[in-house]
């Protein structure tokens, strides 16, 4: 099982789609072990985008990330981080298909809904920035066993 970091940025907050949102995440089954509703400071803005330092949007980027609530989220699956991605579609919402999050929300290219880890090195060291210790919940779903085939011994 892989946990993977989803941030909701604030623009999915002030447009109250934060509900819709993390539905789908339960819809397709994976599970929400952490989640947070809070400010991003601009220290923890520049380490969680330290990648993209010296890019001309990042300014924009930063600004925008810090400039309202956003809600954090550790959401945990088989393949969560790839299944997460797809879900949330291109990075700009004039790009993303229909059907994803971006695709579906937005059209707006930097204003685009939400933030996925994009590999387990980057959920590692993402979650670790915004969840503290028993911040993410291990808990177990009774449900699990209609969401993965456990016949094997390992959910499928
Ligand atoms: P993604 O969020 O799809 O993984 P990244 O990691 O390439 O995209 O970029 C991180 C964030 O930086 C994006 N979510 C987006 O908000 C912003 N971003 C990336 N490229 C651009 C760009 N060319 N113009 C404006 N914002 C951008």
């Amino acid at each position: 099982m892989e946990t993977t970091l989803i941030i909701l940025k604030p623009d999915a907050v002030q447009r109250g789609l934060m509900g819709r949102i993390v539905s789908r995440f339960e819809d397709k089954g994976l599970q929400i072990v952490g989640a947070k509703l809070m400010q991003i400071s601009p220290e923890l803005a520049a380490r969680h985008y330290e990648s993209h330092q010296g890019k001309p949007f990042y300014a924009g980027l930063v600004a925008f990330m810090t400039s309202s609530p956003v809600l954090v989220l550790a959401v945990r699956g088989l393949g969560a981080i790839a299944v997460s991605r797809k879900m949330m579609g291109a990075t700009f919402g004039s790009k993303a298909e229909p059907g994803t999050i971006r695709g579906d929300f937005g059209v707006s290219n930097s204003f685009n809904l939400i933030h996925g880890s994009d590999s387990p090195e980057a959920a590692s060291r993402e979650l670790g920035l915004f969840f503290g210790s028993g911040e993410v919940v291990d808990y177990d779903r009774p449900g699990a066993a209609w969401i993965y085939d456990l016949s094997g011994g390992a959910p499928e």
